[in-house]
């Protein structure tokens, strides 16, 4: 099970192509990668060769669904991995040098300040749950005019909706990638497709990331896939089925040298389950409370510094 993701580790630690990415950190990559994980039986992949904070992974979840894209109230719970873009920004644009917990602070305290500097643009949360839609709205003369509807599309919510009225479909598809609206988002989303699949009441989905971080971001990803399907599973009255990961660059930070290192001397132990405690009214619902893992007694975590 999570032998796969150790594997892909070695495999592009030991063999990938150096290449300089836009950070300029430099990363080892390998193109094009795939990793399967059976949910049944509660399994999910959360890994136990370094303890991943999935309750951090569920918070960051449960955000998207909001359609937010302010970090505001991750900061407020505590979580920080979306705080170096927002904070980065800040930086480059005021000459202020500014801790993070000290910007971070700002954010929660401060409304004004959240909203000046705190909001990430139009990612997964609005792409989700509110993509924007265009309706024809005559012309001026000079050329045709559009209106932006007051409520675009909930992909979401219609995923739902077609998982529950049309299980045999092929178009379960949740879009991040809005070509138009790249340029206004602070970065473009990673994990940009989510695709979901019936079969004999199951509910299987596979995730494509275009980009993947595989020591920070891939732990955080796979939590997020199978999390889901635990929920859109439990909402449309299916059995959680298989969660198919795919990615584009799939890389290794240079600067993660001592991670993987150590994280590939560990071996997986045990088999950790996810417990969904309560059948929220809908998939918008559910709260970090309702999540509980057992059989989860990992190694000790294992630090590595984000590229920003
Ligand atoms: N950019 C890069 N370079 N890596 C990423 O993983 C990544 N993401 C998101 C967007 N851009 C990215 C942000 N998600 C951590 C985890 C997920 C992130 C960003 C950072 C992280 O630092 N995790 C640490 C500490 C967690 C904590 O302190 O709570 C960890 O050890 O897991 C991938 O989607």
């Amino acid at each position: 099970y999570e032998q796969q993701y150790l594997d892909l580790m070695r495999r592009i630690w030991t063999s990938g192509d150096e290449r300089t990415d836009r950070t300029g950190i430099g990363t080892r990559s390998v193109f094009g990668a795939e990793l399967r994980f059976d949910l049944s039986g509660g399994q999910v992949p959360l890994l136990t060769t370094k303890r991943v904070y999935w309750k951090t992974a569920t918070r960051e979840f449960l955000w998207f669904l909001t359609g937010e894209t302010n970090i505001r109230p991750l900061c407020a719970q505590g979580v920080e991995i979306w705080t170096d873009w927002p904070l980065d920004r800040y930086r480059r644009e005021t000459g202020e040098d500014i801790s993070r917990a000290d910007f971070s602070a700002r954010i929660v305290a401060d409304a004004a300040f959240a909203g000046q500097w705190g909001d990430l643009g139009p990612v997964y949360g609005k792409q989700w749950t509110d993509w924007p839609v265009y309706d024809s709205a005559g012309s001026d003369g000079a050329g045709a005019l559009f209106r932006k509807r007051e409520r675009g599309v909930n992909q979401v919510a219609e995923l739902v909706r077609s998982l529950r009225t049309n299980p045999g479909s092929r178009r379960h598809i949740v879009e991040g990638w809005n070509v138009a609206e790249l340029d206004a988002m602070a970065l473009p989303p990673c994990h940009k497709t989510y695709q979901f699949h019936v079969a004999d009441g199951r509910l299987s989905g596979l995730v494509y990331q275009r980009s993947c971080d595989v020591a920070l971001g891939l732990p955080f990803n796979l939590w997020g896939g199978a999390l889901f399907i635990r929920m859109l599973a439990q909402q449309c009255d299916l059995e959680p089925g298989e969660l198919v990961w795919m990615g584009g660059d799939v890389h290794l930070y240079l600067n993660h040298a001592e991670l993987v290192e150590q994280q590939l001397a560990r071996l997986p132990e045990g088999s950790p389950r996810l417990e969904i405690g309560r059948r929220p009214e809908s998939i918008f619902d559910y709260r970090i409370e309702d999540f509980a893992v057992t059989g989860y007694a990992p190694a000790a975590h294992i630090a590595a510094p984000v590229a920003v």
